[in-house]
């Protein structure tokens, strides 16, 4: 089986300091969450920024801030900047994480408009979809396609077609927002795209862990972090990051599947090798 890529989404833009006080908003500490995640096994970083009192933040400063001083620690690591930001962000606000130099190797696309619980909705209408396709084509930037449900898959794989994503596509399953997230739902997401797809699967919440398990025994590829879920069971608040990549590298070699390193991360994504 194909070594597993364990991505870490250390931040996110809607938990808080609140849900476990490990949650990252400043530099130093959104750099002390990826080191904690690189050290122990993560190749792939999906981060999000944060001012320092935890107000999200799409800007392009605060990104390079944090992705220059990500590298300083963790030199290989494969940074994935979001382009969702967070509920109610402009496309233009959105994008200014792209814009950063060097261009990132990868960026998240969402393939979809979703609920996000209450009154919030994440809107990423078709237009938005294509724009934000093409403009990572322009760049260079291998975009990591978040679908919520099958629909967003269908919807991907319509710009595909249209150009505006090349192929092979990596997805990543966000389940548990939209869609329910049991063994059924991540078999029916990962016999719905086309072969020679890559695709990371993550639960939301409680469903974390089933989802790691499930991912690692089909041959996909893992993540989490805070972004997602902030317990290690029941009750029990993960203390950093790493120490949830700790147990997906665990849980991994108790499967015998070997963990992929970034320089492997890469090859598996096809993106070109680390100068
Ligand atoms: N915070 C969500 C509204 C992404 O990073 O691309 C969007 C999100 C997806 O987290
Ligand atoms: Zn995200």
């Amino acid at each position: 089986m194909e070594k597993l890529i364990i991505s870490c989404c250390i931040c996110g833009a809607e938990v808080t300091k609140e849900n476990n006080p490990a949650v990252p908003y400043t530099v130093e500490e959104i750099v002390r969450e990826a080191k904690s995640a690189y050290d122990a096994g993560a190749a792939l970083i999906h981060l999000h920024v944060r001012e320092d009192d935890g107000t999200p933040t799409q800007s392009k400063a605060r990104f390079q801030e944090c992705v220059d001083a990500i590298r300083k620690v963790c030199p290989d690591v494969i940074s994935q900047p979001s382009t969702g930001g967070a509920v109610g962000m402009t496309d233009l606000e959105r994008l200014q994480s792209t814009e950063i130099v060097p261009t990132p190797e990868m960026a998240t696309l969402d393939c979809g408009t979703c609920n996000f619980g209450g009154d919030e909705i994440f809107i990423n209408t078709d237009n938005t979809i294509y724009n934000f396709g093409k403009i990572m084509i322009e760049r260079g930037i291998k975009p990591e396609c978040e679908v919520f449900d099958k629909g967003m898959i269908d919807i991907a794989l319509k710009a595909a077609k249209k150009g505006y994503i090349k192929s092979p596509i990596h997805f990543d399953f966000v389940l548990g927002v939209q869609m329910t997230a049991t063994p059924r739902d991540l078999v029916y997401m990962a016999t719905s795209i086309p072969a020679g797809s890559t695709w990371t699967a993550t639960g939301i919440g409680k469903t974390c862990w089933d989802i790691v398990a499930c991912t690692i025994a089909m041959g996909g590829h893992v993540r989490v972090g805070f972004e997602d879920n902030v317990y290690m069971s029941k009750g029990v608040l993960a203390k950093s990051n790493g120490e949830m990549v700790e147990r997906v590298v665990q849980m991994a070699k108790l499967m015998n599947r070997e963990v992929a390193t970034p320089a492997e991360a890469r090859e598996i994504l096809g993106l070109a090798p680390l100068k």
